[in-house]
């Protein structure tokens, strides 16, 4: 009844309850024009894995683990290659408002079918997805891909003792620059390379040493310089975990190991939000790290208990991570990039509530009287700040979020449902 109700509303009601939530704004010196303005602008960068339950297109040639990541659930439907993969993500981008990127991972070449090794991995396997990126105008990033694979199945690659095993996730890591330039160049947008791998031990490891300076070697051969890479065109970031299915005990690339090693590499840093403690956010930690790096990544995801990989929703951690960004005034300095896998509910749902939610925190964080609050604070009046900032909580948000929609011609309030249900029936269905 409430959904069928929305689903009716007008246009015009749209706009009504807009110019009363612009007064509202102005009045507390908001300029809700700009706020939407700059919300749309900020490029969110969609993860191709959450259509797939990170599977990949790789055709292999030996049994591999999950290597640390693992998607639960069946919901039927997932994109089962390059082709549906991008009607989906085409889908998504219709429904979430907005400048959109797409964020792929070196298992998303498209081989024809023939099993390429990865280190033999070339900007020709991903001519697909760089033709549809320059026919949408949309900007490519990319990653290496350190796991599913027989040389990862010890839990170590870059840091691994054997020297050829890590030679060859080096020559990875290499091939994936070159194809990150040559995307780049392709598109005249740079691309962002992500070097995440699993490496640790599960139990006490007798060696934590070790490991973390084969690492350190390995990731400096791969961010070396090499012919056919342009780190102005591709833009390398590395990114620290706390623990992974395997790797409960030690984790080669912690935060504290990659915020030092990208501060003295000149690499960008990149914090995933499911990569920590439990009770311990990122959103803190933005404004600690920007003091000394020049930017850093953003992988939005959502950790319940554990590095869960939840679907993204508006939660407070979501709107404290944008409130820091606005407040610091950093958006341009930060990336942003989704990274969630939920196998069990639709997959295309799955994407475009994670992508309304994560535009929908920063534009909630755009509407904040941030001048305000900061001169309240400045004057000492602790009280009467924390009383604005709780009143902003629940200022008349959605109607300006409708009208961002409306003007990124995007389904305002819950109009997009009824069209992921659509495309359920009538694509994800007949994927059998
Ligand atoms: C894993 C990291 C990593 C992956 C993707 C698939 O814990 O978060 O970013 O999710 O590379
Ligand atoms: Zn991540």
């Amino acid at each position: 009844m409430h959904m069928a109700t929305t689903n009716r509303r007008k246009n015009a009601d749209l706009r009504a309850a807009y110019r009363a939530a612009k007064q509202h704004y102005a009045a507390i010196g908001v300029d809700t024009e700009h706020a939407i303005a700059r919300a749309l602008q900020v490029p969110i960068s969609l993860h191709c894995w959450q259509a797939d339950d990170v599977g990949g297109f790789e055709v292999r040639e030996g049994a591999v683990d999950g290597g640390g990541i693992l998607a639960t659930g069946s919901h039927p439907g997932r994109a089962r290659n390059g082709e549906e993969m991008r009607r989906d993500l085409e889908t998504v981008m219709r429904l979430a408002p907005g400048v959109h990127r797409v964020n792929l991972h070196a298992l998303y070449a498209e081989t024809e079918g023939r099993a390429v090794p990865r280190d033999e991995l070339r900007t020709q396997h991903f001519e697909r997805w760089i033709a549809w990126a320059r026919a949408r105008k949309i900007g490519l990033d990319f990653n290496t891909t350190f796991f599913a694979h027989p040389l990862a199945n010890d839990g170590l690659t870059l840091s691994h003792p054997d020297r050829s095993v890590r030679e060859f996730w080096i020559r990875h890591a290499v091939a994936c620059r070159r194809i990150a330039t040559d995307m780049g160049k392709a598109l005249r947008a740079p691309v962002i390379l992500n070097h995440w791998l699993p490496d640790g031990r599960k139990d006490s490891p007798a060696d934590r040493w070790s490991p973390r300076r084969r690492l350190v070697e390995a990731l400096d051969r791969v961010l070396a310089r090499h012919a056919g890479v342009d780190p102005r065109w591709c833009r390398d970031a590395v990114e620290g975990k706390l623990f992974g299915i395997g790797s409960e005990d030690y984790v080669v690339g912690s935060n504290e190991f990659y915020a030092a090693y990208a501060l003295t590499r000149n690499v960008r840093l990149c914090l995933d939000m499911g990569h920590f403690h439990p009770t311990e956010t990122i959103a803190d930690k933005i404004s600690a790290l920007l003091q000394f790096h020049e930017g850093l990544l953003l992988h939005v995801s959502r950790p319940i208990r554990w590095d869960s990989d939840h679907v993204v929703i508006f939660n407070d951690d979501l709107r404290a991570v944008f409130q820091e960004l606005v407040r610091g005034n950093a958006l341009d300095r930060v990336a942003l990039a989704t990274d969630y896998f939920d196998a069990s509910i639709n997959r295309i749902a799955a994407y475009v509530i994670g992508a309304r939610a994560t535009r929908k925190a920063l534009l909630a964080a755009l509407l904040e009287p941030t001048a305000a609050i900061r001169q309240l604070e400045a004057e000492g009046r602790g009280a009467e700040k924390l009383a604005w900032m709780e009143e902003a909580k629940v200022g008349p948000l959605g109607a300006v979020w409708d009208e961002l929609c409306r003007r990124a011609r995007a389904p305002a309030g819950a109009d997009w449902i009824a069209a992921v249900r659509d495309y359920e029936e009538n694509v994800l269905l007949r994927r059998r």
